[in-house]
């Protein structure tokens, strides 16, 4: 004979709502793990907002007057500025030593433009009135292009630099 009461207490659930509620709880562990993964073994970065500027009067004032490379520490740490205009980087080619510690800032003074360093994890939008930064380390030496991956205009497909990695 069964009982009433332990009957009432016990939830029906579907058993194919119990295999999505299953499926979904998978997905978020799979969702978590990719996360931490790519942020504490690939060392993927949010790329932060260091500073807000003027988009109309950065290029009045050092650093950004100037923009280009910076040696902090001879062969062991640079920091490289670079604005994106529609349709070029300033500029348009740098040059950093292998194995070196290479920080990023890049702004916009017109429109959004995007930043991918190509066959690094350097990936992220230069945003009028923003400072985006970003550091990475070039491993091997050669020429990495930069991209401007956010659609900004006409000549956006011909918006590129390169990084010259020496040895
Ligand atoms: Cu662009």
């Amino acid at each position: 004979m069964s009982t009433p009461s332990s009957e009432k207490t016990k939830m029906h659930i579907d058993p194919t709502e119990r295999a999505w509620m299953r499926a979904a709880i998978v997905v978020l562990v799979i969702f978590a793990v990719s996360v931490t993964i790519a942020g504490f073994m690939l060392g993927i970065q949010v790329p932060t907002e260091e500073q807000r500027v003027n988009p109309q009067t950065i290029q009045d004032a050092p650093p950004w007057s100037e923009p280009g490379v910076r040696e902090i520490v001879p062969g062991e740490k640079y920091d490289v500025y670079i604005v994106s205009k529609r349709f070029f980087y300033e500029p348009s080619t740098v040059e950093v030593p292998v194995g070196a510690e290479v920080t990023f800032y890049v702004t916009s003074t017109d429109v959004q433009h995007g930043f991918k360093i190509q066959d690094t994890n350097v990936n992220f939008m230069a945003v009028p009135g923003e400072v985006s930064k970003l550091t990475t380390t070039f491993n091997e030496a050669g020429t990495y292009d930069y991209i401007c991956t956010e659609y900004c205009g006409l000549g956006h497909a011909a918006m590129f630099g390169s990084v010259l990695v020496t040895q």
